[in-house]
């Protein structure tokens, strides 16, 4: 086999060993409320499902407003064998937009994130 090919055969199993990898990660797979939906009242907790078991050390929520202020939360606790993240609202949330920023990490020891957005019907 000719070097170069022997090279992209080698550069194919890392990238594929990678993406393997990848998939392992904590993605979130749902949300209550969920991602862009609408609810008629004021949610007392967010469970956050996740594609794999979280660190709760080091799993977090932060909630922002229709007016851009931080929402209060409580203690976040871990549910169905670890892969759903509860966050108490300690605030009640006045209708509007608000956005959930997340951040976990995974009990392989992958740090992930990201947000998205539910909305309180006035
Ligand atoms: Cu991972």
């Amino acid at each position: 086999m000719p070097p170069i090919k022997k090279l992209l055969l080698a550069a194919t199993a890392i990238s594929i060993a990678l993406a393997g990898q990848a998939m392992a990660h904590a993605h979130l797979k749902s949300a209550v409320p969920a991602a862009d939906g609408t609810v008629k009242s004021a949610p007392s907790e967010l469970d956050l499902t996740f594609s794999e078991s979280l660190n709760v050390k080091f799993s977090g929520v932060k909630i922002t407003g229709p007016d851009k202020a931080t929402a209060k939360t409580g203690e976040a606790m871990l549910m169905n064998s670890g892969t759903t993240l509860m966050v108490p609202v300690a605030d009640k949330l006045a209708p509007g937009k608000y956005t959930v920023e997340w951040h976990v990490l995974s009990t392989d020891g992958h740090k992930t994130n990201g947000s998205y957005s539910f909305t309180i019907a006035p």
